[in-house]
């Protein structure tokens, strides 16, 4: 098949999950076009099956906001035609499902059909897509969408709670290219950030406040009073700053090291002994299933569709939203010794391997062809 892919192309979860997709389906023998306004991050391989077309938008100063999605439909339309794209699989719904649907209406007046399919990430639906700003047209475009998705049974339901959707919603989880996990390091070089007998705590977000990020430097700060440990900070974002000073305020600034963005997240997980994810909400969890893939414990809140990555006293635990407390007990628990920890490292890659790429990607596969047939 001939796939057009939208997504926002930063470090966030549902540009990850785009990426990893359209990188996969091309080793499947699909053509592969990515369309959006900056390379994706971890878009390093472009080749004869993955296409990368810049969105551009010119600044015009008539403008007090520049007309993103006019632009995004003009190129859809162009770049369908040019490549002879058969579908179109948008990730995040707001505003990619609405110029989609724009697209596909253009093209139907010269007699292409072009399927929609919509997958929904998270914050399209539970934060910014349910604001009664966005809402009429996030519903329209779900509801216009020719197939639509969502990342978990949780995000499912947000989104049949929020919003009057008409479509069926089919869940195909997020997935992992576990050999990425698991071959590339033999030398996970851990002794240039700590000493060996200190154990190694991250988080990889992009610090906005959904991810309670103080709630991470609490919970180490626990840690770290029972036992020698250092934090990786991965990303960046709003709380970054905040969470430095909070850092210093509490006397262990030596102890945490803040990375920013970083493309060597294998790496930084490949020498983790445990992740931390306390969000408010969170469809999926992306980032924590990075985690177990390369081994590591995750202590999570049990909000949105956590619990169904991150299982409850096998890849870690989970605690309710903001349970300083029970957190930090946990950590300690998986901590405490090298067999309990060993233990949970096994358990966490175990859990992860159901979230292989080679069986989820085929979902996606059928979803396409379903839509193409309808035609
Ligand atoms: O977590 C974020 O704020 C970024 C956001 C995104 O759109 O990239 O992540 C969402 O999509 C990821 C991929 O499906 C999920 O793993 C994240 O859980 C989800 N974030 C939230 O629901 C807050």
């Amino acid at each position: 098949m001939k796939i057009g892919i939208v997504c926002y192309p930063t470090f966030g979860g549902s540009g990850v999950v785009a990426t990893e997709l359209g990188i996969e389906l091309s080793k499947r023998g699909h053509e592969v076009h990515f369309i959006t306004y900056k390379q994706p991050v971890r878009l390093e391989l472009l080749g004869s099956h993955v296409h990368f077309h810049e969105v551009t938008v010119p600044e015009y100063p008539l403008f007090h906001y520049q007309p993103y999605e006019l632009a995004l439909t003009s190129k859809l339309v162009d770049m369908v035609k040019l490549h002879d794209i058969e579908i179109l699989h948008v990730h995040y719904a707001i505003p990619h499902a609405y110029a989609a649907y724009m697209a596909k209406k253009m093209l139907q007046e010269e007699g292409i059909y072009l399927p929609i399919v919509t997958t929904l990430h998270g914050t399209d639906i539970t934060l910014v897509g349910s604001h009664p700003f966005y809402k009429t047209a996030v519903t329209f475009s779900i509801n216009k969408s020719d197939a639509v998705t969502s990342v978990s049974e949780s995000l499912k339901k947000d989104t049949l709670r929020l919003f009057d959707v008409k479509n069926h919603i089919d869940v195909v989880t997020n997935f992992i290219d576990l050999s990425k996990h698991t071959n590339h390091f033999t030398d996970c070089q851990r002794d240039l950030l700590a000493d060996e007998n200190e154990k190694i705590i991250t988080h990889i977000s992009n610090f906005r406040s959904v991810k309670r990020i103080p709630d991470v430097i609490k919970v180490f700060y626990n840690i770290q009073k029972e036992m020698p440990a250092k934090l990786m900070m991965v990303g960046e974002g709003p709380e970054k700053e905040p969470a430095e000073q909070l850092c210093r305020k509490l006397g262990i600034e030596d102890k945490v090291v803040f990375f920013g963005n970083s493309h060597e997240i294998d790496r930084i997980l490949c020498y983790s002994d445990l992740f931390i994810l306390p969000s408010e909400t969170e469809s999926f969890g992306l980032a924590a299933l990075e985690a177990m893939a390369s081994g590591v414990p995750v202590i999570s809140s049990n909000s949105g569709g956590i619990p169904e990555v991150n299982i409850q006293g096998v890849s870690g635990y989970l605690s309710n939203v903001g349970d300083i407390e029970d957190m930090s007990k946990n950590a300690l628990s998986i901590l405490k010794d090298e067999a309990t920890l060993s233990k949970f490292k096994e358990q966490a890659k175990t859990q992860a391997n159901k979230f292989d790429i080679h069986k989820i990607v085929p979902q996606y596969e059928a979803i396409y062809q379903a839509t193409l047939t309808k035609c």
